[in-house]
């Protein structure tokens, strides 16, 4: 079961199997793109810069007026996604800063007005499509620079001296009418958009939750726009499935498959390559091709989805470093991407082997193994017994011969039971990096 069994179908007539069925591109695709681009690239040091350092509109402004993307190119951004390996792509279209990338008609706050003039949006919704990769769609609830958007403990202003003053002509109402104008638009004209990544809220003193957003409104605007988009869990309705389609632990691997009343539910960890979501120059603490690659097995191992993110600069491309984790990521995709589409967690039958992760495919039947640490001569399969009947190396298609019926002792250092299997591996492991 992949969500929790709920009296509640997610609408008035969703069952569990056909929230299941809506899902399953998602779910067989296993891997995005996300992507976070705004004003904040300009600055280059975080998109929460204007919260951290303390901007006000006129300080920020800066970044519109000099927001000029020239290298910008929708065709470069999702070939590189798609060598990637990466099925689907979610896009900031609206991040904190309150900026559109699109021409919206409810704010002058967009690309449309900077000296780059154009709606970003469309023609990377267009070539993602082209491409054949779904289109996802991140919206900000927080809009720091919308002037009915009453300032909390996390916007620039929230050390104002006069905070009780300047939120007294904020008017949330108006506020919740200008989210649903603009996941109108987002919705409407962008023709059909399979995902969307709403974020986030934070309850509690001074914070913003589910009645601040209007969320059961916005979400039931969202899926009668786009009755098939998938929906993430950030609008602060926690309860699923009505509430959203999957749970999204951030810059985080959870220990096992998360759990929702006990049932497993579908899941995507969101992680970046060095720690920042938008474009820091500065930073140089990157993880490298292996973590990467390790950190998708084990989360498809889990039964989730790894959606990574790509910072563009201020010119409108990946910066290197971005290439170079995309290039090396991409390599391993091409050859080992048979353990990941489609693949899920193993059944418990499977003991794993140690330094080794598990990902199985339900449909075709096939484990795969994915040894983390190369063995000096074999793997010893515990209690594999008959369980398979052929193995070979993903990377090149060899046989692996193995063996079993095994008599316990002899030369062999290793405590092997008749149940146990041995792989008899190369001594070199595939160069797959
Ligand atoms: O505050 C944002 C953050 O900048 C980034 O967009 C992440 C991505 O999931 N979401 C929020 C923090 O949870």
């Amino acid at each position: 079961a992949l969500q929790a069994q709920s009296s509640k179908a997610v609408t008035a007539t969703e069952t569990s199997l056909a929230k299941e069925e809506r899902l399953k591109w998602w779910t067989n695709a296993r891997f995005g793109m996300f992507i976070h681009w705004g004003l904040y690239a300009s600055a280059a040091r975080h998109e929460w810069v204007q919260s951290r350092e303390k901007m006000d509109a006129q300080q920020y402004r800066k970044y519109f007026e000099v927001f000029n993307p020239d290298m910008y190119d929708p065709k470069e951004w999702v070939k590189k996604a798609k060598e990637a390996g990466m099925k689907y792509v979610v896009i900031t279209t609206k991040h904190h800063e309150g900026f559109c990338l699109w021409d919206s008609k409810f704010t002058d706050y967009k690309a449309t007005n900077t000296p780059i003039a154009k709606d970003l949006l469309k023609p990377f919704v267009e070539e993602l499509r082209s491409q054949g990769l779904k289109v996802g769609f991140y919206y900000s609830l927080i809009d720091w620079h919308h002037p009915d958007f009453p300032i909390d403990r996390i916007h620039p202003l929230s050390q104002a001296k006069n905070i009780e003053e300047l939120n007294q002509t904020r008017d949330i109402k108006k506020y919740q009418q200008y989210l649903k104008n603009q996941v109108t638009e987002l919705l409407t004209n962008y023709g059909k958009i399979d995902l969307i990544f709403y974020d986030y809220s934070y309850p509690g003193p001074n914070g913003k939750g589910k009645d601040d957003w209007d969320s059961q409104a916005l979400l039931a605007l969202t899926r009668k726009l786009q009755p098939q988009i998938i929906v993430n869990d950030r609008l602060d309705l926690n309860d699923m499935p009505s509430g959203y389609d999957y749970k999204t632990p951030e810059q985080f691997m959870p220990a096992k498959w998360p759990t929702v009343n006990g049932v497993q539910v579908p899941w995507e960890t969101c992680q970046t390559f060095s720690g920042s979501w938008g474009y820091f120059r500065d930073e140089y603490s990157w993880k490298s091709n292996r973590q990467l690659i390790a950190m998708l097995i084990e989360t498809v191992s889990k039964g989730g989805n790894l959606l990574l993110n790509v910072g563009p600069t201020a010119r409108g491309v990946f910066d290197d470093r971005a290439d170079e984790r995309l290039e090396g990521i991409g390599k391993w995709m091409k050859y080992n991407n048979r353990a990941i589409y489609g693949c899920t967690q193993a059944p418990e039958t499977f003991e794993k082997p140690a330094n080794c992760l598990l990902t199985y495919n339900e449909k075709t039947k096939r484990l795969y193994i994915h040894v983390l640490q190369w063995p000096f001569k074999s793997l010893h399969l515990k209690n594999f017994k008959d369980k398979f009947s052929y193995a070979q190396l993903l990377n090149d298609g060899s046989e692996i011969k193995f063996k079993q019926d095994i008599k316990p002792g002899g030369h062999t250092t290793e405590t092997v039971s008749e149940n146990d299997v041995i792989l008899e591996l190369p001594v070199q492991a595939p160069n797959t990096e």
